[in-house]
């Protein structure tokens, strides 16, 4: 039976699994939109095409699995790039199909033509302009491969109107076939012993997880590995979650656990980034480096032998010169240094490590995260903190960008892998409401907070209506500051606190804003209702924006100035 470019698109996703697909309908795919009630595949309609990019990418993050978009051609595709650009640079596997006009017209300037395979070929892993039919069924198969394999990242697939329109026989391939594209999943076993062996006599080693540790699921490996070598561990932004930050006693106490360093670079702890400073041996799990994390690279970890495990041989030596690379899964990896340490296990492991742990313990104490929630303004620390009380630290979080963000990575303690969505590499305003929406969509009844800023939270507000016509009942805590509060504060720091567009003197009433939407809006301006107004919130089941008044120049502290090393901190 010959089935239409359209109907064959539903019946491939259908085989790859999706049942949701985040949208927003144009003339170029009108055909597909009318195939779409067939398909039995859930749609989401957004608000902004930015918004399906930024939800299938949320979605993809929490569950593990690939997210879609669909949307127009035009305006429509080129609203979803800052979407793919910040998936392709947190390597988020998505799929994000385009309308175009008929292919006989592309290139004529026809009505909301754009070249978007062209401006997005940058920011995908493969971008693909479909011409016929014929070929649509293998071009979807391989684009669900491509994005959830090797180093996972956004592919677009580019569907003319008329490809979506004519007719074939539709069979779906069994197999790939992509010459070229081979990813390496098995670690050499000659350099995980050549590894092994620089850890064995390290004094000092650290380990630096980053992304790669959740994409690939090592996290279990992760922890046995460092509690059976004592070795302290530290991480990025995008692998906050992969190692437990806390450990609970038998008595239902909970304290930082003895390996966690909590998070290193520009805005890192004090002990993770003199452990790094200071380090011998620096092995770095599914991490790339990022200049967020090394500050100047000629001080990052200067001591250190720095072993890199990594999918993508690529980001080898790219920024950091490494001594022994290690290609491969992550997971795959640290089940063959477990073997090697469970046959070759550490000599006199815990006095070897004694003065290195203690030495990491005595940094905690002389500068730990702090803050002072005293008189009676809300300190947005406290706010943030509160959030982990209250959700027993088990809530699914994002955040938008900036002090939010990073107070965020500071105070709420990720216990869990997959519970914090953040856009780490494009650091893009605007991407926790709907991220949030898609974690949401993945998971109904879970707790998902996104953790916002004044202004980024109105970069991308309009989305609220779609968690109140989905059902989805997101919680959005406003941490607001009356300002661009990451910008302020280095212009306080480094512009002579010349305030120059930063200030949001002029915000809408976000308790009123929510309530247009059909929201419900909460306002806490003391620190005695963060407490009330959060658990309030995570007991409606309905989206709820809160607004916490917050200090308005409060900083994010500590601070490695840009092209300092990362030993060189502000520390208050
Ligand atoms: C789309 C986009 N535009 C501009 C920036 C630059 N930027 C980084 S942080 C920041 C301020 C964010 O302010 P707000 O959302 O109020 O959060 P706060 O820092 O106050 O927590 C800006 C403008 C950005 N990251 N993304």
């Amino acid at each position: 039976m010959k089935l239409t470019g359209a109907q064959i698109l539903f019946e491939c996703l259908k085989r790859e699994g999706v049942d949701v697909i985040f949208g927003f309908p144009g003339g170029s795919v009108l055909d597909l939109y009318h195939e779409m009630p067939n398909s039995g595949i859930r749609h989401i309609l957004v608000r902004h095409e930015q918004g399906a990019a930024h939800m299938a990418d949320g979605y993809a993050r929490a569950t593990g699995r690939v997210g879609v978009c669909l949307v127009t051609s035009g305006p429509g595709a080129t609203n979803t790039v800052t979407g793919v650009a910040t998936a392709y640079m947190d390597s988020v596997p998505m799929v994000v199909i385009t309308g175009q006009v008929p292919t006989a017209m592309i290139g004529d300037d026809a009505f909301q033509e754009v070249d978007i395979i062209g401006i997005t070929r940058p920011c995908t892993k493969h971008s693909y302009l479909v011409r016929d039919v014929n070929d649509l069924a293998r071009v979807i198969k391989e684009a669900f491969y491509l994005a959830r394999t090797g180093r996972p990242g956004p592919v677009v697939v580019d569907l003319p109107k008329d490809v979506q329109q004519a007719q074939t026989d539709f069979r779906y391939p069994k197999r790939i076939d992509l010459p070229g594209y081979h990813p390496t999943m098995e670690a050499h076993m000659g350099q995980i012993k050549r590894a092994y062996q620089v850890m064995k006599k390290a004094r000092h080693p650290v380990l630096y997880m980053g992304g790669g540790v959740v994409h690939s699921g090592a996290y279990e490996e992760l922890l046995r590995f460092a509690e059976m070598t004592q070795i302290p561990v530290t991480g990025t932004l995008m692998g906050l979650g992969s190692f437990p930050a806390t450990i609970t006693d038998s008595s239902g106490h909970k304290e930082l656990h003895p390996l966690w360093l909590g998070m290193l670079g520009m805005h890192g702890t004090y002990r993770a980034n003199m452990a790094v400073s200071h380090s011998d041996v620096l092995i770095a799990v599914g991490a790339r480096f990022d200049d967020r994390v090394t500050g100047k690279i000629s001080g990052f970890a200067p001591k250190a032998k720095i072993i890199h495990i990594d999918i993508d041989p690529t980001s080898i030596s790219k920024n950091v010169e490494v001594d022994i690379p290690i290609v491969g899964d992550c997971r795959n990896a640290l089940q063959k240094l477990i073997q090697m340490a469970e046959a070759e296990p550490i000599e006199g492991l815990t006095e070897l490590r004694a003065g290195w742990l203690n030495q990491i313990r005595e940094w905690q104490k002389t500068y730990p995260l702090t803050y002072q929630q005293e008189g009676d303004v809300i300190k947005p620390q406290y706010v943030v903190e509160s959030i982990y009380k209250v959700s027993n630290g088990e809530a699914i979080i994002t955040t938008e960008v900036g002090q939010n963000q990073m107070w965020t990575a500071q105070y709420y303690h990720f216990e869990h892998p997959r519970c914090f969505l953040t856009s780490g590499g494009l650091g893009t305003m605007g991407y926790g409401l709907p991220a949030a929406i898609g974690a949401q969509v993945g998971f109904p009844d879970r707790l998902v907070v996104d953790i916002a800023g004044d202004g980024s939270i109105q970069m991308n507000i309009q989305e609220v209506i779609t968690a109140v016509c989905n059902g989805l009942p997101v919680k959005v805590a406003i941490l607001n500051n009356r300002f661009l509060g990451m910008v302020r504060q280095w212009q306080e720091l480094f512009y002579d606190k010349r305030y120059c567009g930063t200030c949001l003197d002029a915000s809408p009433d976000f308790v009123k804003l929510a309530e247009a939407y059909g929201a419900v809006g909460i306002r806490a301006t003391k620190p005695e209702e963060v407490e009330p107004v959060l658990r309030e919130a995570f007991s409606i089941n309905k989206p709820v924006l809160m607004d916490f008044i917050v200090a308005p120049e409060e900083g994010v502290y500590p601070m490695v100035p840009a092209g300092k090393s990362i030993s060189e901190m502000l520390l208050v």
